[in-house]
């Protein structure tokens, strides 16, 4: 995958800052070491994957990160699974999720979550990530696994995944994530800017863009503060 040329209304960033809604800040995964990741929903039997998935053909992958709020970062490094794979190799055989149960809701340790169409998951570019540069993930990027889903925006690519619920019906499902219902559009395909449902794309980059400053110095505080407290918890000398 080529960096060449940002999505519309996108600026680059230098680094890769971490980032999200500002209620998630101050939210931290428990489980860090060690994947866990449930499969629920329209299954015929719920199973919980661990040492599974380190069974998984693996794939390395080298793809820009686009958040809604018009930050780009070009060239991250992924190691993980394709989504195709793992659903093809454990959740089909092993869940066996009923027939049109195709609207995906990725659930994760901090309460965070993102839905998708299954088709959607399915797209070669789209990974389950535990690991970026060539490093095992880290706390600020979604330890212990996360989405990558490059082509769309970033609050799609759920970190600290907890739960994939695979359900037969969307229409009564309603993030309780995001506090207004425009902030989530169902795709959020970043090279069509669909930023938010009903609202033009354009129009958001300039409600969103001053957001983005503040918020990576929030969450860079949030991490700094979580840090530094579990050493005193558990001092090292
Ligand atoms: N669990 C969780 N996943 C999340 C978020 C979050 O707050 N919690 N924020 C989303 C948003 S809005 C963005 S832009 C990206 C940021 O990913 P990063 O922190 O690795 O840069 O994570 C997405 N996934
Ligand atoms: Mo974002």
């Amino acid at each position: 995958m080529t960096d060449v040329g940002l999505p519309p209304g996108q600026c680059e960033v230098d680094d890769f800052p971490r980032f999200g809604l500002r209620q998630f800040a101050n939210r931290f995964p428990t489980q860090i070491d060690e994947i866990s990741l449930k499969i629920i929903g329209d299954v015929e039997a719920p199973i919980t994957v661990s040492t599974e998935f380190g069974r998984l053909a693996r794939v390395e992958q080298v793809s820009g990160f686009h958040c809604v709020t018009t930050w780009s970062r070009h060239s991250l490094r992924w190691g993980g699974v394709q989504f195709s794979e793992f659903y093809r190799r454990i959740v089909i055989p092993e869940a066996r999720p009923a027939p049109g149960a195709t609207f995906v809701v990725l659930r994760c340790q901090d309460g965070y979550a993102a839905s998708l169409p299954l088709e959607d998951l399915l797209a070669s570019d789209v990974l389950l990530a535990d690991r970026l540069n060539g490093e095992a993930l880290s706390l600020a990027h979604g330890a212990p696994l996360r989405l990558v889903a490059p082509a769309r925006y970033g609050y799609k690519n759920a970190k600290h995944l907890r739960a994939i619920e695979f359900r037969r019906d969307a229409s009564h499902y309603r993030s309780s994530v995001f506090p207004f219902r425009f902030m989530d559009h169902p795709r959020a395909r970043v090279v069509l800017e669909e930023r938010g449902r009903a609202v033009p794309g354009w129009l958001l980059r300039y409600l969103y863009r001053p957001l983005v400053r503040p918020t990576i110095r929030q969450f860079r505080a949030a991490l700094d503060r979580h840090v530094n407290a579990k050493r005193r918890d558990f001092p090292v000398d």
